[in-house]
């Protein structure tokens, strides 16, 4: 169930074509001698400041499995095997050998923010009248290049650490109106709220972009607004990767990108919210 969206058909922005993985045959200790998948590795990677080199590239000479300068080479599930100096995915097999459009070799690294709020009716909490539990609500943005409604999450910088990563990545796409001035007048707010964080989840995305030798792992935090009047007021505006962004409602109806459904469900586990 967790390494579904990672075996699906075609590779996202191209023509490739996986080979099918079926569910017995992912894990690498499943002995499968001609497991010979498509190789693939966008070439609007190569040369990218924020992509590595190929194996075996002159000046390329990755330390796996660990912090290799400012790039964190680690996984959050332990040490990755390599197969001819190449990483081998975490969870097993996808159909897909090279990196696709993934920039490291390895785990890539993400951070996704998960701002909620109780649903109100002026002054008064929703409850669910299936449920009989309050409804809480997240901020969703709507990417730009699947179209699925997911968190507003993003690519770790090299060198940065994940909380300032998730508090970035929540400005770009959620609140692109906060120009100069707007931003300046609720600095300090923002920076308090998200101070506040709890961890949600810690480790893989089941994302279509994975391939045998390069994954997404991510950090999840929670950060919640309880009253409602923090950035439970702001004026949202969708920027970067967001076509849209709107608080939404959560429930089991959700159908969100990459595994971001099942982060969504723990939070609403966590707080005792409607699903
Ligand atoms: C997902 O992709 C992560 O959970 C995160 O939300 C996102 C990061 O990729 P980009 O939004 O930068 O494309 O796997």
């Amino acid at each position: 169930m967790f390494h579904v969206k990672s075996r699906s058909a075609v590779y996202p922005r191209s023509d490739v074509s996986r080979l099918k993985v079926p569910d017995e045959k992912v894990p690498w200790t499943v002995p499968w001698p001609d497991y010979n998948p498509p190789n693939y590795t966008s070439k609007h990677i190569r040369g990218q400041s924020w992509a590595d080199p190929e194996i075996g590239e002159s000046g390329f000479s990755p330390r796996w499995n660990s912090v290799d300068g400012k790039v964190n080479r680690k996984s959050h599930h332990g040490d990755y095997e390599l197969y001819k100096s190449t990483p081998l995915n975490i969870i097993g097999r996808t159909g897909l050998s090279g990196r696709g459009i993934l920039g490291r070799w390895g785990p890539n690294h993400a951070a996704d923010p998960i701002v909620t709020r109780w649903k109100r009716n002026k002054q008064n909490i929703e409850i669910s009248i299936e449920s009989k539990k309050p409804i809480l609500q997240f901020v969703a943005i709507q990417r730009k290049d699947t179209g699925e409604w997911a968190i507003p999450g993003g690519m770790v910088d090299p060198g940065e650490v994940v909380t300032t990563t998730l508090k970035r990545e929540f400005m770009e796409e959620a609140l692109n109106t906060l120009g100069s001035n707007e931003a300046k007048k609720r600095e300090s707010l923002i920076n308090k709220f998200f101070s506040n964080g709890e961890e949600i989840y810690r480790g893989y995305v089941d994302d279509h972009r994975n391939t045998d030798n390069a994954w997404i792992e991510t950090v999840a935090m929670n950060f919640h607004d309880e009253s409602g009047n923090a950035v439970g007021l702001f004026p949202f505006c969708a920027g970067d990767d967001a076509a849209n962004v709107q608080w939404t409602d959560i429930s089991a109806n959700l159908l969100l990108y990459a595994s971001h459904t099942k982060f969504i469900s723990l939070v609403a586990e966590k707080r005792g919210s409607h699903w």
